[in-house]
């Protein structure tokens, strides 16, 4: 190599190293959402180092990133929240020059996506998932009887079943843009209805049920399934695979099922996106770049429980993931699930208040 060219890279890797924070790569995820060696495995092909937080609430995220300097190259809200976000300003444009592994998004998950995010201008599709039923199938028949509506809204939102499941431990998600929307499906009413008469009839459904629901929580309930401190948690599909999975390698005796609520469950989608202020736009590329490889991720599924975006990725899933209906549904199911649009300013802030209303039992 001429002498020039050394110095040339040596100048670069000092004023590198002196920038710092450049190299780092910051990512806020949610929690339980990824296989930790795929961390290691970008800092290894790209010599970026990763900071990995996690969270387990959109709002959480959203506080966080409309503050403005958040510090993240790449965040995760869920397409409600990230659609709202971009109108916001919060994220800047993906150059796709800089995604050559862009190509294996898959159309079928686009198509829906597009709502939220039209073109995919500022977010690709990381996993995607329903909202429904975890239940300790002894716990739960032995108080309910073999009857027990374990794939039912009614199982959580009856005051008579859930007075009996009261002892065993119920938890619910403290999610109220997805506790509400299945409140109402329950009733039968418009699942994305936001106006004032709709949110009373839900917090009706909510605070009824109250007095049996041990926590509100979005994360605990996976290893409180797995090890019988609980015996149902209204939560997330691949979370309470995570949780089957657990007390399976435990040999505990404890079997945990997820169902998707008879009634309809939410599809939801979680998009990666880039701050508009972020500290290292081409380091948030590289990752993008990184999670839109077939091979990753299929890992980052495998691992995780969920399905993904990602249609290149598809002939690498193990059978446990790509057979199962409760992961990838068949059209019958498809049917059944509901996507949600935002709330805006104001009927977020009576859901806000409502919510805080249904947690402390006033
Ligand atoms: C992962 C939860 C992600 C689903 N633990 C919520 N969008």
């Amino acid at each position: 190599m001429p002498k020039t060219n050394t110095y040339a890279i040596l100048a670069a890797a000092v004023l590198a190293a002196q920038a710092g924070w450049a190299q780092e790569v910051r990512v806020y995820n949610w929690s339980d959402y990824i296989d930790e060696d795929l961390l290691t495995k970008f800092e290894e092909e790209t010599g970026f180092d990763l900071i990995y937080d996690v969270f387990d609430s959109n709002e959480v995220l959203e506080t966080k990133l409309l503050a403005g300097g958040s510090g993240y190259d790449v965040v995760v809200p869920s397409a409600t929240f990230l659609q709202r976000q971009i109108a916001a300003g919060a994220f800047q444009p993906l150059d796709k020059s800089q995604l050559s592994n862009i190509g294996n998004l898959w159309d079928v998950v686009s198509a829906r996506t597009e709502t939220y995010d039209p073109g995919g201008e500022y977010s690709i599709n990381y996993m995607w998932g329903t909202t429904g039923l975890g239940v300790n199938i002894g716990e739960v028949t032995a108080r309910l009887g073999e009857d027990a509506p374990i794939n039912s809204l009614s199982l959580v939102f009856d005051p008579a079943n859930m007075e009996k499941l009261a002892d065993c431990g119920v938890h619910f998600l403290d999610a109220p843009t997805e506790m509400v929307p299945a409140a109402l499906q329950y009733l039968g009413e418009d699942p994305d209805a936001k106006d004032d008469e709709s949110l009373a009839k839900a917090e009706a459904v909510l605070s009824a049920v109250r007095p049996y629901v041990q926590k509100y929580h979005s994360s605990e309930y996976i290893s409180a399934l797995a090890n019988g401190d609980i015996c149902v948690a209204f939560g997330w599909s691949g979370d309470i695979l995570q949780s089957r999975d657990r007390a399976a390698e435990a040999d505990n005796g404890i079997e945990i099922a997820y169902n998707a609520p008879v009634e309809g469950a939410l599809m939801w989608f979680d998009q990666m996106a880039i701050p508009v202020d972020a500290p290292n736009p081409e380091g948030a590329h590289a990752f993008l770049n990184f999670i839109l490889d077939a091979q990753n991720m299929a890992d980052a599924s495998n691992y995780v429980y969920y399905a993904n975006g990602n249609i290149a990725s598809q002939e690498l899933l193990v059978e446990d993931v790509i057979g199962d209906p409760a992961i990838y549904p068949d059209a019958a199911t498809l049917e059944t699930l509901y996507t949600t649009t935002p709330f805006d300013a104001r009927s977020q802030r009576s859901l806000t208040r409502m919510w805080t209303r249904v947690k402390s039992g006033t």
